[in-house]
């Protein structure tokens, strides 16, 4: 999915199935405002007279319909957005945007004239994901719904459009990509700070349209019965907006004892990297030194801190390089992983319509995302992939997107998304844990599998990618909802933001900031305005499918050791999930997947078991936790 904001647009759309209408509220549903799609009796009864639970059904109906157009025109000036980023591919998307986000709005409201109606249970599911199905959705008056899209794409350019330009270089600027590059391979501290900072030039800018689009959205929210944006957001998990808070709370409590094994063991072996004096031994970790531009994931320093036993023996990186693997190579293997569980290739439409490599002579919206432009085959990527072990698995992520997508193309509009936007993010990445030395050796990409010995260097390696981010993925929504509550006030923006990051992730910023900065909009989540928790969720989610899909597959040794690769009976599990879309409650497709009503976290804690044993003994005598 995008996951950016345009991606979150198209893939909310496609994903999810947007809903529209414009807005003429409770009383104003009528048939005179869809003549064409009221049944005969509706029409006979007239606006005034009770609602029957047959005019609901056309309501709903109609709404896909008109809602189905909308969301194609604004899933294909979306993209050429974000793939030509220009003054116009602005205007052009925030229009169709808007078009889009007005008629769902509208039609939401609409929909309250149902609300005391018994109705079957398909019909009232629709009518609850209708008005849940924005992300930002607009107030009723015409001006602040054009100010809001134009707000939200242009932050979205700008995000894509970031460039930092070093002082006396005489004006080379630096793309975010070749910055992520120095913060993953540099060990120059001065080096990695320059860069870290360098980036959050881009963002200040941002902060005024931010806080007006936090104003807009708020309305939007509450004009459809909502307490403010966030509550609209912890809305979408079928339970009360609280039970969700709890939930996260309780899946936090879980695997914090891992993360927090993990950082003291990774501030340890940084502290002998830069000195007591750089990072505190008993504090927060400063965030430019973990290898990523948001400290989010860790992988790309495990050179620094790699258990003495237990090297992988391999590197996916050389590998792919050295057997000269090209972008569309990278995502052919990935297509050719969901082949082996029996689902059906990629349409040719794909291939040619997809980018994977960043364009040198215009800007586009790097940031990954998997794109379901008509609701039924014409899926996309855009990748700017490089030919390494973190893009081989960002296009497994993104091909889970598709595949989903289109598992569930036959399905009504409005349930055309996953079971929760948890389970959207977490498909490719299940998929992605299937990729064990066994699997790369079967595919030919390694000669020989290393010994068990090797599992530690494994297992250290993907916890800095997923343990590492648990807290991260939930610290983002975490700043958003004090601020969408008003509990954050714009002049706090900042310092609420490094305090969660202090608080969850134990990461403290390497220089000092202010609020002149905007250190969250410099995460193309914030820009793009996607929803989050997902990510968190899907970290945890991504397990349970795995455990499950493992015993499916009669597998019965270490989680970690485990492939589904080829094997269809796990493949016919997966699909028959992916299928239900979000007709159903999400426990229900959860419990047909693993068996499991309830989101937990003992799969990744038994997964990672080994290696929290080992990082336990490591720590003895040392301060964990800052
Ligand atoms: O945004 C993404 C995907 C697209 S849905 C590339 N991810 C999050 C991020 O990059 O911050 C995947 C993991 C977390
Ligand atoms: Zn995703």
């Amino acid at each position: 999915m995008t996951e950016d904001r345009l991606f979150d647009l198209i893939h909310f759309m496609r994903a999810r199935g947007v809903p529209a209408f414009s807005l003429l509220t409770l009383l104003a549903f009528t048939a005179a405002a869809v003549p064409a799609q009221q049944p005969p009796a509706a029409k006979k009864l007239g606006a005034s007279a009770a609602p029957s639970v047959a005019e609901a059904r056309s309501f709903v109906e109609a709404a896909e319909k008109r809602l189905l157009d909308l969301t194609i025109k604004a899933s294909r000036t979306s993209w050429v957005q974000a793939n030509f980023i220009t003054d116009d591919t602005e205007i052009i998307a925030a229009n169709a945007d808007r078009e889009l986000n007005a008629a769902t709005t509208e039609l939401s409201a609409a929909a309250v004239r149902f609300s005391k109606l018994k109705l079957p249970e398909d019909v009232a599911r629709k009518l609850m994901l209708l008005k849940l199905s924005l992300d930002l959705p607009a107030p009723r008056n015409a001006a602040e719904q054009a100010e809001l899209s134009g707000i939200s794409a242009s932050l979205q350019s700008d995000y894509g459009k970031g460039r930092w330009c070093p002082e006396g270089q005489q004006g080379k600027c630096l793309a975010l990509g070749q910055m992520e590059r120095i913060l993953a391979e540099s060990r120059d501290p001065n080096e990695l700070l320059r860069v870290w900072r360098g980036w959050r030039t881009i963002s200040p800018p941002m902060r005024k349209r931010y806080e007006r689009l936090v104003e807009l959205g708020n309305k939007g929210a509450r004009e459809l019965g909502f307490a403010d944006l966030g509550a609209l957001w912890r809305s979408k998990y079928d339970m009360p907006p609280d039970a969700f808070s709890a939930e996260l709370e309780r899946l936090w409590q879980q695997v914090r004892p891992l993360y927090l094994a993990l950082h003291a063991y990774v501030r340890a072996q940084l502290v002998k990297q830069y000195g007591k004096d750089r990072v505190p031994e008993d504090g927060p970790i400063p965030a430019h030194l973990l290898g990523n531009m948001w400290s989010q994931t860790w992988d790309n320093i495990y050179p620094l801190v790699a258990p003495p036993e237990g090297d992988p023996g391999f590197d996916l990186t050389k590998i792919l390089k050295e057997k000269k693997v090209d972008e569309r190579e990278m995502v052919r293997y990935g297509e050719r992983f969901f082949l082996s569980l029996d689902f059906a290739p990629l349409p040719d439409t794909f291939w040619k319509r997809s980018l994977f490599s960043k364009p040198e002579d215009h800007d586009v919206v790097c940031h990954a995302s998997a794109w379901d432009i008509d609701n039924q085959d014409d899926l996309r990527v855009k990748i700017c992939i490089e030919i390494n072990a973190e893009d081989f698995s960002t296009v497994h992520h993104e091909l889970g997107h598709n595949f989903y997508q289109r598992a569930y193309k036959r399905l009504p509009l409005l349930f055309q998304s996953g079971a929760n936007d948890g389970f959207h993010e977490a498909i490719g990445d299940t998929i992605a844990l299937s990729v064990t030395p066994e699997y790369l050796k079967r595919i030919g990409l390694l000669d020989t599998v290393p010994p068990p010995g090797a599992d530690l260097g494994l297992l250290m390696s993907r916890a800095l990618e997923k343990v590492a981010f648990l807290p991260f993925g939930l610290l983002v929504d975490q700043w958003r909802w004090k601020v969408f509550a008003g509990e954050t006030q714009p002049a706090d923006y900042n310092k609420t933001w490094w305090e969660l990051c202090r608080k969850y992730q134990g990461i403290a910023p390497g220089a000092p900031r202010s609020e002149t900065d905007f250190d969250p909009g410099a995460k193309y989540h914030i820009a793009g305005n996607v929803p989050y928790t997902r990510y968190f969720l899907a970290t945890i989610l991504q397990f349970q499918f795995h455990r499950a899909l493992c015993r499916e597959a009669g597998y019965t040794g270490p989680l970690h050791r485990c492939s589904i690769y080829d094997n269809k009976a796990a493949g016919a599990k997966l699909a028959k999930m992916l299928e239900m879309g979000q007709s159903r409650p999400w426990p229900e497709a959860l419990e047909a997947l693993t068996g499991e009503k309830q989101m937990d976290a003992t799969a990744i804690l038994d997964y990672f078991a080994p290696l929290k044993k080992w990082l336990d003994e490591q720590s003895k005598g040392h301060k964990v936790g800052w």
